[in-house]
């Protein structure tokens, strides 16, 4: 049985990286030992129709309002490599060739947003892929009408979270920091 990793080594892993390494190596679910261990990060995009729309900073505004920190940030365009890859798992589907249309059509809003249980948290912040079932108050209800046209994305799960940061941003791209209010909105500081 290995310690976990100390001091620099240990900084660089990405929250959901301790708490695998955690697990796999002592042999305890990681909400046990560490209070920080329900940190996750997940991927969001402000996609090509939000953004059109001038929706950036409302979306942005949406997250940091919610308590969220944010990791890295990039505007850019999104090569048809990177749309595919993004949205490997939808190959096949009806709606695949017009997803890779939307998605390259113009820039994106690519982040990354940390915080206890974000992922959960971000999508609800998002709402239901349709915007016609999606909750009063959420962005794609808020602002959208159409499943084409719903605004943003959020990983869906701890797996794609991981898959989609690696896609998006090189590890010295994510920023580690603390604000002195972190500890007024994150239980555990
Ligand atoms: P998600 O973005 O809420 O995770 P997914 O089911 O993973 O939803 O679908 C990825 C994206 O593909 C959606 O956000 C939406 O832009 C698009 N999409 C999903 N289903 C349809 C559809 O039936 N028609 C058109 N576009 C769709
Ligand atoms: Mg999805």
């Amino acid at each position: 049985m290995r310690s976990k990793p100390t001091g620099a080594e240990w900084s660089r892993l990405d929250p959901i990286g301790r708490g695998r390494i955690i697990e796999a190596e002592l042999g305890v679910r990681p909400e046990f030992l560490f209070a920080e261990a329900n940190l996750e990060r997940t991927l969001v995009l402000v996609k090509p129709d939000a953004v059109q729309r001038g929706l950036m900073g409302e979306i942005v505004a949406r997250l940091e309002r919610r308590g969220l920190r944010l990791v890295a940030a990039r505007f850019q365009r999104v090569d048809r490599a990177l749309a595919e890859r993004h949205y490997a798992v939808h190959k096949g589907k009806p709606f695949y060739p017009g997803l890779l249309d939307y998605i390259t059509s113009s820039p994106v809003l690519a982040m990354v947003w940390e915080g206890p249980n974000a992922i959960g948290a971000v999508r609800q912040t998002m709402g239901s892929t349709r915007p016609a079932e999606a909750a009063p108050g959420s962005v794609r209800h808020d602002f959208g009408l159409e499943v084409g046209r719903n605004l943003t994305h959020a990983s869906d799960g701890p797996d794609t979270a991981l898959e989609e940061v690696n896609l998006w941003f090189r590890p010295d791209e994510l920023v580690d920091w603390e604000r002195s209010v972190d500890r007024w909105v994150f239980e555990s500081k």
